[in-house]
């Protein structure tokens, strides 16, 4: 996935420029003020006495208040820090009995005995029999310790590789789909400037994007960039229309039109509006004859002149959507008339059907005819990680290696648990096959299966049929507590690394030194592994380490980049920054802008050139659910199926945490700003609430067939009828672990989320497609998640 996140890099001219911190350096000769980054952002830590006592934001963070990188202090001293390694106490005797994993106490252990169990373990199986979830890679942003790197490159280099993840959980559906329809996956891409935007959009549409709680995070460093911009958005004159179940924070500030749409319907919104730019003779014909592909394949569905007989007529999305008839055309008469900006999401192709959504997205955006123009068409990151910051071109530091994987299964992200209890099964996949492997063993370095996984219930359930199941954690995730044997790995900052960041502005290369000693008992991941390696056979040693020191491999990284050219890595690791300022040429980046300058010099990577309005490619896997061209299909669970929402009426969006990065963080003071009763808060509509006897701060019960969670009432106007939004990531924390379905207490989302696939090509995640049920209860207080107790500790 890093690689797929940088794919747009293409290295160009950079000037550096290095400039003072802002940094209130302390006075006191006691304190040592040391830099440091994470996906939070940039900051000095202030240490005394080997702790530390403050934590203060660096010059590139353009919101220091946002609150996250305060709570380090709070999580690296944390009462929920593994302090030594230990081991489930039947797996330790030999008994191994998986069925009690997460419900049976811990043993300490020494290094040693932890290690060599985990390599003995090793020996005895095949790569095909151990998935490394170590998948994602919000483990940590350092070009070093990266978790998922680390853990691949022990994985190729010591014992030839392991079973991975194939597709991710952030774009599974689109990762598979646009492509072949623009040639790009669009979703990591280099976007349309701020600067442009500001220029020359005159409508801006947040299509379910939500640029500020998105862009508060970087996959790499945050650097808050977009924020001064936002400021500069509000007093533009564009027109915001927000087509989203919710209305956003940042929808507020615009001022923005809320189209309330329901959840998983935007294709059937987006042909509506096609079949009134195509009869009302507003769609740009020549747009579409030069630039596109298979506009006339697609027609006679929009018509309803192929099987199904429908015309997708603005009437008939406004009985799938829920979006007045009027307000459709009304909203496509908008989009043509005036320079319209498309920021697509993520979450809506996080659904049954996902893949639908990106595709007829692009097709609308291609009959309004402006992709190319500046401040026209579409882009599908303007909410992730600082989309929209000018691209400084600089070649910047890269990853450590991972070598070669020789296994070549890999599991579609929606099918883990699925492949967990059915080894052997064949599914369709990608418009081809494929065989589950037989799991045995589960491995994860910084990602928790066990919280961002969809259908928590379903998946305990397979983890337990595991021989074995290994989990590297600085805390006692939920995850961690569902393992046999458990690895303290240090926090971030009790380790050397270097990163760079924003993600696409990629203008500063940061220096995260080591700020205090590793705490108890914990290790480096890449220590773990490389001694792990040495166990194996002194060979493996050799290849995990490269033969170089930790402290060469970070000075070798920046050696081979732009870096050395503006300052010297001595004078970078004192300072802690490098700054490269983007061009001004940079600020004006069109996105598909030589496209439509010249569409035979500058063609797409596609079937043929252009854009893919039909795919024969795609037509040829002869699927029922996903054919040549976009089309809607119902979701599996949705509020316009009315038997199913007899019993569960209410429709659950799981969107991504605004003060925390997933499950991170639920374990720090921030949890104070907006935990209700202590618990994961459910945003419901004022009238829903009224209906279901339920007031601000009740405690609630949302279940349904697959699980129940307890949460906190947030009763507000912001979201519309007959939707809740529960944040995915509170640390799962059960009430009764013997009960088949504990109910969690803390209000994990995923226990209720469905792991059907979004189809069968993608075989994404569909956690945005879930019917839950509501009501008030009685529970006693909840005092959050707890270290479980470790015998001999
Ligand atoms: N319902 C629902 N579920 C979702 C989503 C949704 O929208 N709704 N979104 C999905 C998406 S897009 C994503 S990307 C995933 C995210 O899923 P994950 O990436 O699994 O989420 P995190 O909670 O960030 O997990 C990172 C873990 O790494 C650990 N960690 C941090 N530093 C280190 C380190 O140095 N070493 C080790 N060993 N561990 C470390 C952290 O403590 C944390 O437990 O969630 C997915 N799940
Ligand atoms: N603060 C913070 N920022 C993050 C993350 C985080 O954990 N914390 N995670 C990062 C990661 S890994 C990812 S993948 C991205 C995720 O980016 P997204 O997937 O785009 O983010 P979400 O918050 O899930 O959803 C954004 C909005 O989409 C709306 N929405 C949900 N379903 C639908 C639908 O069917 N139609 C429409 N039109 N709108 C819908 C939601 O109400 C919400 O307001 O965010 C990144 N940014
Ligand atoms: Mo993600």
């Amino acid at each position: 996935m890093s690689i797929s996140r940088r794919n747009f890099l293409k290295s160009s001219a950079a000037t550096a420029l290095a400039i003072s911190s802002n940094s209130v350096l302390a006075k006191d000769e006691n304190i040592k003020t040391i830099p440091h980054a994470s996906n939070l952002g940039a900051f000095y830590a202030d240490v005394q006495d080997g702790k530390i006592v403050k934590i203060h934001s660096q010059v590139s963070d353009k919101d220091p208040k946002f609150p996250g990188n305060e709570a380090w202090i709070d999580r690296v001293y944390s009462d929920t820090r593994i302090k030594y390694p230990c081991v489930r106490k039947s797996y330790l005797e030999g008994k191994n009995s998986p069925e009690l994993r997460g419900k049976e106490e811990f043993v300490r252990v020494s290094w040693d005995k932890a290690m060599q169990l985990i390599v003995d373990k090793l020996k005895t199986l095949k790569p095909e029999e151990i998935h490394n979830a170590s998948y994602s890679g919000w483990g940590h942003p350092g070009l070093l310790h990266n978790c998922g790197a680390v853990a691949g490159r022990f994985f190729n280099t010591s014992i030839g590789g392991a079973v991975g993840t194939d597709g991710e959980y952030s774009n599974g559906a689109a990762g598979k789909v646009n492509a072949t329809i623009m040639g790009d996956l669009e979703v990591y891409s280099l976007q349309t400037s701020h600067e442009v935007i500001l220029e020359n959009t005159k409508v801006y549409v947040m299509w379910g994007a939500d640029l500020l709680k998105c862009n508060q995070i970087d996959y790499k460093i945050a650097n808050r960039g977009n924020n001064p911009y936002y400021d500069k958005y509000e007093k533009s004159g564009i027109k915001f229309i927000t087509i989203d179940p919710q209305y956003t924070e940042i929808a507020n500030r615009f001022g923005a039109e809320w189209i309330k749409i329901r959840p998983n319907t935007d294709v059937a919104l987006m042909l509506g509006m096609a079949h009134y730019l195509y009869t009302s003779k507003q769609y740009d014909k020549d747009f579409i004859e030069k630039y596109t592909f298979g506009f006339n394949k697609f027609l006679p569905y929009l018509l309803g002149k192929t099987e199904d007989k429908v015309e997708k007529t603005p009437a008939w999305a406004a009985k799938i959507t829920g979006v007045d008839e009027k307000i459709i055309k009304a909203l496509a008469d908008t989009f043509v008339k005036n320079r319209t900006f498309l920021a697509g999401n993520w979450s809506m192709q996080r659904a049954h059907h996902g893949e639908q959504a990106d595709w007829m997205l692009m097709v609308l955006a291609a009959m309004i005819g402006q992709v190319g123009l500046p401040g026209g068409g579409f882009g599908f990151s303007m909410h992730y990680s600082g989309g929209g910051q000018a691209f400084s071109g600089a070649m910047l530091p890269g990853g450590l290696p991972q070598g070669k994987n020789k296994v070549d299964v890999s599991i579609p992200a929606s099918r883990i648990s699925e492949a967990i209890l059915n080894p052997g099964k064949k599914i369709n996949f990608k418009g081809g096959h494929m065989t589950y492997p037989d799991l045995k063993m589960l491995y994860i370095t910084g990602a928790t299966l066990l919280g961002h996984h969809p259908n928590t219930n379903e998946l305990i359930k397979a983890i337990r049929t595991l021989d074995t199941v290994v989990v590297h954690e600085p805390w006692w995730t939920p995850m961690a507590k569902m393992a046999d044997i458990v690895l303290p790995s240090t926090t971030p900052l009790e380790r050397d690394d270097i990163s760079y960041g924003g993600s696409y502005s990629q203008d500063y290369v940061y220096a995260m030194k080591k700020v205090i000693e590793p705490l108890w008992e914990a290790r480096n991941d890449y220590d773990i592994f490389a001694d792990m390696a040495k166990m194996i056979s002194d060979k493996a040693y050799r290849k995990f380490t490269g033969s170089k020191t930790k402290e060469e491999r970070i000075k070798g990284l920046y050696d081979k980049s732009d870096c050395p050219n503006y300052m010297s890595f001595e004078e970078f690791w004192d300072k802690g920054y490098l700054y490269f300022e983007p061009s001004e040429d940079a600020k004006k980046f069109v996105r598909h802008a030589e496209f439509r300058k010249d569409p035979v010099a500058n063609k797409l990577a596609t079937e043929t050139g252009k854009i893919q309005i039909f795919s024969q490619k795609f037509a040829d896997f002869k699927l029922e659910d996903f054919k040549g061209h976009p089309i809607w299909l119902e979701p599996a669970e949705w509020l316009g199926d009315e038997e199913k929402t007899k019993k569960y009426p209410l429709h659950v969006l799981s969107p991504h945490p605004k003060y925390r990065i997933h499950s991170q963080l639920d374990n720090s003071f921030i949890r104070k700003a907006y935990k209700v009763t202590n618990r994961e808060p459910v945003v419901i509509n004022d009238e829903d609430a009224k209906k279901f006897g339920i007031k601000d701060g009740d405690v609630v019960e949302v279940y349904n067939d697959r699980g129940a969670i307890l949460c906190g009432a947030a009763v507000s106007k912001n979201i519309m009828q007959g939707v809740i939004a529960v944040e995915e990531g509170a640390w799962y924390d059960p009430e009764n672990v013997n009960d088949e379905k504990p109910r969690c207490k803390a209000g994990h989302v995923n226990l209720l989320t469905t792991s059907i696939p979004t189809s069968t090509m993608a075989q994404a995640t569909s956690v945005n497609t879930c019917l839950a049920a509501i009501r008030k209860v009685d529970a006693k207080a909840y005092e959050g998640v707890k270290a479980p107790k470790v015998k001999g500790a």
